[in-house]
């Protein structure tokens, strides 16, 4: 165990203190308390938009060169400190010191990513219809963001919605989720260690109020928020009812299919990744395995024995591959789920027992469910657990149409030999991402990012699509 960290909001580039009355706690060892936390609300919510609108000018007008400065300074920062923040990441969050470290790293690699992208904004000239008149568009920074983001990257995706917003000259309010807020709090002191201006992003602290309060606040002009369906649903409410910019990263029911004809361990891998590191706590996480008949029983004798076999312990532990869930309430739904499939027919393979542990955390056992029916509960919900079920299929057009079959659509994936059934899915597969021959989480991060039907909605995030969302486009005539 490490000390208790004391956490701060930071507003207008001070450290702005509270009363100290929340906690994030260890859930690898929940006697360890990783940071106790100011509650902020409302009036911390407005200090914060103000003072993001009174850097904004300074910000929006300041040289794209100043911009890519302060962001590939945070990054290598970061990058430097990696061991110490990867560390702190998976003593609050739960994934394992490699997947904390990693993430670390990634986070770092998007600040350099929009370092350069500050200086590589484009505008177009276009002929006018009228004879003498010559038209340019310019994309401009929109204003203050509101980002609102979840516990399970608690570092990489503030880096993510933080890094464009900024890189295009706007300004930040920052909620990060309730339980990762000592995560978040490391970034933000390093982009100001790093020559971030006063009040250019600022960081509030708290719990669903203070998302309910930047989505409301009339000085916010966009709203990036990534987190559950339901949540997602009254963030886009409110931001129409006063006009103002958002964009959502929801959930997921990602499928993966295994057709007859693929490579067994390969395919077995690819499974074990998706569906279980980082505890399966990914939008992005393999969560139906449609595995078609002719390799099922081999597919799903091989999965749980190398399901059984992930060593689950304290995140801190070298010797742990999977890591705690990262809050009670989210064990039990794994839980909740896990009963849910029973009933509606599933035939536990393994896993679904309670975890006794030598010490008091959140573990869960990793579970594979087989014989599901495409429609069960266990396959239109999303879990957000180490939970995956298979559902057994006849052919690849049977498999499609399953996979396609659900509210969600973020990732799909597919492992087979076949180039004609691979292509036949890149088209076809309703997702806004499509992985063959590889899992359907762990993405890069300098392309577009986000899906279809209920997984997103809004502009894509990430890479150079991430600039339609974090400028406005303005069209300029004139004659001489
Ligand atoms: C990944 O799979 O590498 O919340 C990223 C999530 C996603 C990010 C997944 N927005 O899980």
């Amino acid at each position: 165990m490490t000390d208790t960290l004391e956490l701060s909001h930071w507003i207008g580039g001070e450290k702005v203190g509270g009363d100290l009355s929340g906690e994030s706690l260890n859930p690898s060892d929940t006697r360890d308390v990783v940071a106790r936390t100011p509650k902020g609300g409302a009036a911390e919510v407005d200090q914060a938009v103000q003072a993001a609108r009174a850097a904004f000018p300074g910000w929006a007008d300041a040289s794209p060169e100043v911009r890519f400065d302060v962001l590939d300074r945070a990054g290598s920062l970061l990058m430097e400190r990696a061991p110490q923040i990867g560390r702190l990441l998976s003593r609050e969050e739960g994934k394992t010191l490699p997947e904390g470290i990693g993430e670390t790293m990634r986070a770092a690699r998007v600040l350099k990513y929009f370092a350069g992208e500050a200086l590589r904004v484009h505008g177009q000239n276009l002929a006018s219809t009228r004879p003498g008149v010559e038209i340019q568009t310019y994309r401009q920074p929109v204003g203050v963001f509101g980002l609102i983001t979840p516990w399970n990257f608690p570092i990489a995706i503030p880096a993510w919605k933080i890094a464009p917003a900024i890189a295009f000259g706007n300004t930040v309010v920052i909620k990060p989720a309730g339980p990762t807020p000592a995560t978040a709090e490391a970034l933000i002191a390093i982009l100001h260690e790093a020559g971030l201006p006063k009040g250019v992003v600022n960081l509030v602290i708290g719990d669903g109020d203070v998302g309910r309060a930047i989505v409301a606040h009339p000085g916010v002009d966009g709203i990036s928020f990534t987190g559950s369906q339901g949540v997602g649903a009254g963030v886009a409410e409110g931001a129409m009812k006063r006009q103002a910019r958002v964009q959502l990263e929801m959930g997921g029911k990602n499928p993966l299919i295994v057709l007859d004809d693929a490579n067994l361990e390969r395919a077995v891998n690819i499974a074990l990744d998706g569906s279980f590191f980082a505890t399966g706590q990914r939008c992005t996480a393999s969560s139906r395995l449609i595995v078609q008949d002719g390799i099922h029983d081999r597919f799903v004798a091989l999965l749980a024995e190398k399901v059984a076999a992930l060593r689950v312990g304290d995140a801190l532990d070298p010797n742990t591959q999977m890591g705690p869930a990262v809050t009670e309430a989210q064990r039990d739904v794994s839980y909740n789920y896990i009963d849910i499939a029973k009933d509606g027919g599933g035939r536990i393979v393994t896993g679904g027992e309670r975890l006794k542990f030598d010490k008091p955390g959140w573990y869960v056992q990793p579970t594979l469910i087989a014989d599901t029916l495409p429609d069960a509960r266990i396959n239109t919900e999303e879990v957000f657990g180490p939970v995956a079920s298979t559902i057994r299929v006849a052919s690849y057009e049977e498999a499609l149409a399953v996979a396609n079959g659900v509210e969600f659509g973020l990732s799909a994936g597919i492992v087979t030999q076949s180039l004609k059934y691979a292509r036949d899915f890149q088209r076809n597969a309703k997702a806004g991402m499509t992985m063959v021959n590889l899992a359907t989480a762990g993405v890069d991060y300098h392309v577009p990012f986000g899906g279809t039907k209920k997984s997103s909605y809004g502009p894509r995030e990430q890479g150079f699509a991430a600039v339609e969302f974090y400028t406005q486009i303005k069209t300029s005539y004139s004659a001489s």
